[in-house]
């Protein structure tokens, strides 16, 4: 199954998270496997703040959901939740965002997720 084209734009190969995957710009890395690379957020909006993003050259979730196998579907997430519970978010908690596309805010079109903790997330969707 895949999305219509015109749902998902082409994926830019200069984005920045791109060029931190080829090495081409350095991150202060958290973990790393076959499936993703975990860095921190330069800009840091939570006590902790860590970017997950898959190898591999998706868009947006749209776009990795309907085109990633399911092997690196099931890794990625997997990884996600290990990062989070080697980060000691676990069992207080964190949350996890992935914004999608420009009304989602989402600046880097390389599918990513944000993982908030350290501390007690608000309930606000803005
Ligand atoms: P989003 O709005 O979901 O596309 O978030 C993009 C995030 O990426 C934002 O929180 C800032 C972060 N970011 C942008 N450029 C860099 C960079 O060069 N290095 C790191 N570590 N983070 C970056």
């Amino acid at each position: 199954m895949s999305a219509p084209d015109s749902m998902i734009a082409a994926y830019d190969r200069s984005n920045v998270f791109a060029r931190i995957l080829r090495g081409e710009l350095p991150c202060r890395k958290v973990y790393e496997d076959e499936f993703v690379l975990a860095f921190h957020d330069i800009a840091p909006l939570a006590p902790v703040h860590v970017l997950v993003i898959p190898k591999g050259e998706y868009v947006s979730q749209a776009d990795f959901g309907a085109r990633a196998p399911a092997e690196m579907i099931v890794g990625f997430w997997r990884a996600v939740s290990k990062i989070a519970r080697d980060l000691g978010l676990d069992p207080e908690g964190y949350r996890i965002v992935a914004n999608h596309g420009p009304n989602g805010g989402q600046l880097v079109f390389h599918f990513h997720v944000h993982i908030f903790g350290g501390g007690i997330m608000g309930h606000s969707t803005g």
